[in-house]
């Protein structure tokens, strides 16, 4: 085992007005962003989309492991693939494998199984945990709170992009296994979810829904 080497902590210390002020305009901006289903297909620098990757890789994991991949799709003929694919997994889900209370958790959002932005938005991110990863020699090295790492490094790239001033969609068709297979990745990743990346279309409109207030998500004691 090699022995840990350490370094100087470059820290950003603020003064407390200024905290609070970052504090409250950062809440301010992240309270902005939207789920959106119409998008554009306005083109996006894919150095921007690379900077929002990098921001991502920065995401704390267990034992600094870093088990996750991500696949940009921009390419036309695989976002129509992935779209076909995920629309035959979704009119199942709709018509058949959603239970009846599932249907009615989703009805305030208005979805159904038509994803026509899985080809009108520029760019499809594929996000795959690696629950274990692979030595030199290619054996199964465990990675340690693989979900929630995943997890967190995606929150970091929703932040990102929205920050970067473009809209994303969670989308998780279900099943996803098709994104193994039409992405060509190895079978020790799994898929976890596909952000939908872009511009929203300029008669976006989304649901009118609200988030909880604080005295409903956190307890001070
Ligand atoms: N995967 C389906 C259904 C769906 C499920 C949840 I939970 C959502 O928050 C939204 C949709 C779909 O994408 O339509």
């Amino acid at each position: 085992m090699p022995a840990p080497t350490f370094e100087p902590l470059a820290f950003q210390h603020y003064p407390a007005e200024e905290t609070a002020l970052r504090a409250a305009a950062f809440h301010k901006q992240l309270s902005r962003r939207r789920t959106v289903r119409h998008f554009s297909d306005r083109p996006v620098p894919r150095p921007v989309i690379e900077d929002c990757l990098r921001a991502a890789g920065t995401a704390p994991s267990g034992a600094n492991l870093q088990p996750w991949h991500f696949v940009v799709v921009a390419d036309p003929e695989l976002k129509a693939r992935i779209r076909r694919a995920a629309e035959d997994e979704e009119r199942e889900f709709y018509a058949r494998r959603a239970p009846q209370d599932w249907l009615d958790a989703l009805a305030p959002l208005g979805t159904d199984a038509n994803k026509p932005f899985l080809e009108v938005a520029p760019y499809l991110i594929a996000v795959f945990v690696q629950p274990h990863g692979l030595t030199a020699t290619g054996r199964p090295l465990k990675h340690y709170y693989a979900q929630e790492s995943v997890g967190i490094a995606t929150g970091f790239l929703i932040a990102a992009l929205h920050h970067a001033g473009l809209a994303t969609l969670t989308h998780t068709p279900s099943p996803m296994g098709f994104l193994t297979e039409l992405l060509g990745r190895p079978q020790h990743e799994r898929p976890f979810l596909l952000l939908v990346v872009g511009y929203p279309a300029d008669d976006a409109v989304v649901p009118k829904i609200a988030k909880k207030r604080l005295d409903e998500i956190a307890t001070f004691r």
